[in-house]
């Protein structure tokens, strides 16, 4: 009984795979794209009964015959008396990229629908074409340019683009974005998180001005397992053959002219010997240009391999340990989401200061420009997807979803030497229809790229004084990572969980993805006294001497670098909404914790001399 549900399950699940997969995927490298940056201020409008969405009757006025109506669309504004009661030009301002709970006081909790409208001057050409590309827009982006809907995006953490070709007018276009960060049950992260909701345009919105066979898609990495054989390919949106596209290192005095195929695709391997090899001791990124016919796209790309042996981890086939810290995007000393290079920089600098060579990006895909910097800082990095606690494991759409925000955050980060660690999820209870999910989840990262390693954040669980993994999951993923809050959540105060030890069904490298415990900076007491700064560096201490009995340690990720923002987080004196785990308190002081962190990683970077 049990396996043919198994079996169903699985048939249901292969037919879904095929028939939903795969929206074009995002330009590459944005960045490095001629675009006009629609960043600034723009209009806004509180809906939280979404009036500029649906009609009286709760019908939406997008689907109605006309397809206009609603606050997207100014003109019939003046002849509908449905919608005379708002008016966007009046409207208040709020800078985008930016989240809104940190804009107003009025939202700083606020969950729904906020409208978001930015007008712009165009001069468009008549052999280009347009696209409004979003880095990420927190959750459901529902987009209108010129009064006409564009489309739906869901997933608040990844890039998408729509095509503006023939809607884009010279003089005023008008740009409408209905956000709305519901949480629901369905959808990934569900309705549960242990961080603030942030909503809003999160990220750079841009409008780019592609040549007609623009290069969609490029990738240029070391194959798995070589230190000299590159892959290269790219993908033309308009998948035209016979296209040359030239790839140039000038240092490497590389310039290789190749021919597109009849998809509009190179795919090719390169040979070059003596490549400097990027590790966080030696950062380098060579300088890369892809041209084509009207197009000359400049990037930074670090080569570098990435493997396991047994219980090792290999960074260009040297044993190494990861030196790491788990970080979320916001910035704890204004809060709300990191809002430019500078803040990113500053998580990133904190991180080295503790001697990190690793971060976990958790629990969703940071900005672009983190991974960036992290390759130009040196640090690796676990990149996730918000598969976080209880996801409707048997819906389809849900998976589609997750899997579509997984594939996102793969091509987006594909070229980046700091990300050695694809994430399928984290703490996510043990059940067949999470195992297949999550399994599947595994399936498709490895399938877009094979040179990375693939993991999840798991569950332990405790018979007497034993911490037990045995998920099976952990049969298919590269690494033993789990979270474990002996010390905080069970396990008695920090001095009594060293009675603990491990039972670790995987003969794998083990990375610990978190441990940790609430400190409120400036507040001293004894060890025993929980939320004080010498409780929190007594469990660092006792969890350093805990985890150093599993011989197969490699690294961690403790929880977390600085304090964050969460509704989960109510402790009136403490917390106040806030979880009180970082090292660094929302004011920028170092617990003292964070000096046990650093000592730790300054001998283990002794001992693996890397
Ligand atoms: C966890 C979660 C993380 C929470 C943390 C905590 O296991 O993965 O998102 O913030 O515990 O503080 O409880």
């Amino acid at each position: 009984m049990f396996n043919l549900r198994n079996s169903l399950l699985t048939i249901c699940w292969l037919l879904f795979s095929v028939t939903c997969y795969s929206q074009v995927s995002t330009l590459q490298n944005i960045q490095s794209r001629k675009t006009l940056s629609l960043n600034g201020k723009w209009n806004y409008i509180v809906d939280p009964y979404e009036n500029g969405y649906y009609d009286y009757r709760h019908d939406p006025f997008d689907q109605s015959k006309s397809g206009s109506g609603g606050f997207y669309d100014d003109k019939v504004q003046k002849d509908k008396t449905e919608l005379i009661e708002y008016n966007f030009d009046l409207s208040p301002q709020m800078n985008v990229p930016g989240d809104w709970n940190s804009q107003s006081e009025k939202l700083e909790l606020y969950e729904g629908t906020v409208w978001l409208r930015r007008k712009f001057n165009a001069e468009p050409l008549k052999d280009k074409r347009y696209f409004i590309y979003f880095g990420a827009v927190n959750y459901e982006a529902h987009v209108y340019f010129n009064g006409k809907k564009l489309g739906v995006h869901k997933g608040g953490f990844t890039p998408f683009q729509f095509e503006v070709t023939d809607k884009i007018k010279a003089g005023e276009n008008s740009l409408v974005v209905k956000a709305d960060n519901t949480r629901k049950p369905d959808e990934i992260p569900t309705v549960n998180t242990d961080w603030w909701n942030y909503g809003g345009i999160t990220r750079d919105v841009f409008l780019a001005e592609m040549p007609v066979h623009f290069m969609n898609d490029y990738k240029l990495q070391l194959a798995k397992g070589s230190t000299s054989l590159l892959n290269f390919s790219v993908q033309l949106a308009d998948a035209t053959a016979g296209q040359n596209i030239i790839l140039s290192i000038p240092e490497l005095k590389l310039e290789k002219t190749y021919t597109t195929d009849t998809e509009g695709k190179v795919n090719q391997q390169l040979t070059i010997n003596k490549l400097s090899l990027w590790s966080p001791e030696n950062p380098k990124l060579y300088a890369v240009n892809i041209k084509s016919n009207g197009e000359n796209i400049q990037d930074k790309i670090g080569f570098r391999t990435i493997a396991v042996k047994g219980n090792n981890i290999l960074l260009n086939g040297k044993s190494v340990f990861l030196r790491g810290i788990s970080i979320h995007d916001e910035n704890p000393l204004l809060a709300g989401r990191l809002r430019s290079e500078g803040d990113m920089r500053m998580m990133l600098q904190w991180a080295k200061e503790m001697n990190c060579n690793y971060v976990r990006l958790a629990h969703y895909p940071h900005n672009e420009e983190m991974v960036r910097l992290a390759d130009e800082m040196g640090i690796l990095v676990w990149a996730e997807v918000p598969v976080y606690w209880t996801i409707s494991w048997t819906n389809p759409v849900t998976y589609a979803n997750a899997k579509q925000q997984l594939t996102d955050l793969i091509v987006r980060d594909k070229n980046r030497a700091s990300v050695i660690v694809w994430s399928v999820g984290n703490e996510t209870p043990l059940s067949e229809p999470r195992h297949l999910f999550m399994g599947n989840l595994v399936d498709v990262a490895r399938t877009l790229d094979d040179t990375r390693l693939v993991a999840a954040a798991l569950e332990v669980h405790r018979e007497g004084n034993t911490i037990i993994l045995n998920d099976p999951l952990g049969e298919k993923i590269d690494l033993v990572s789990f979270n474990e809050y002996a010390g905080w959540y069970w396990g008695g105060t920090p001095s009594e969980i060293t009675r603990y030890s491990f039972n670790i069904k995987y003969n794998k490298p083990v990375v610990v993805t978190e441990f940790g415990g609430d400190a409120l900076g400036g507040f001293h007491a004894d060890a025993n006294t929980r939320w004080s700064e010498e409780y929190q560096e007594a469990l660092y201490k006792n969890q350093i001497t805990l985890l150093s009995k599993i011989d197969a340690l490699r690294g961690m990720t403790p929880w977390i670098l600085t304090d964050f923002r969460s509704p989960r987080r109510q402790h009136p004196v403490y917390q106040n909404f806030w979880n009180r785990k970082g090292l660094i308190s929302e004011t920028g002081k170092r617990k003292l914790a964070f000096f046990v962190l650093k000592d730790f990683y300054n001998q283990m970077q002794i001992k693996y001399k890397y």
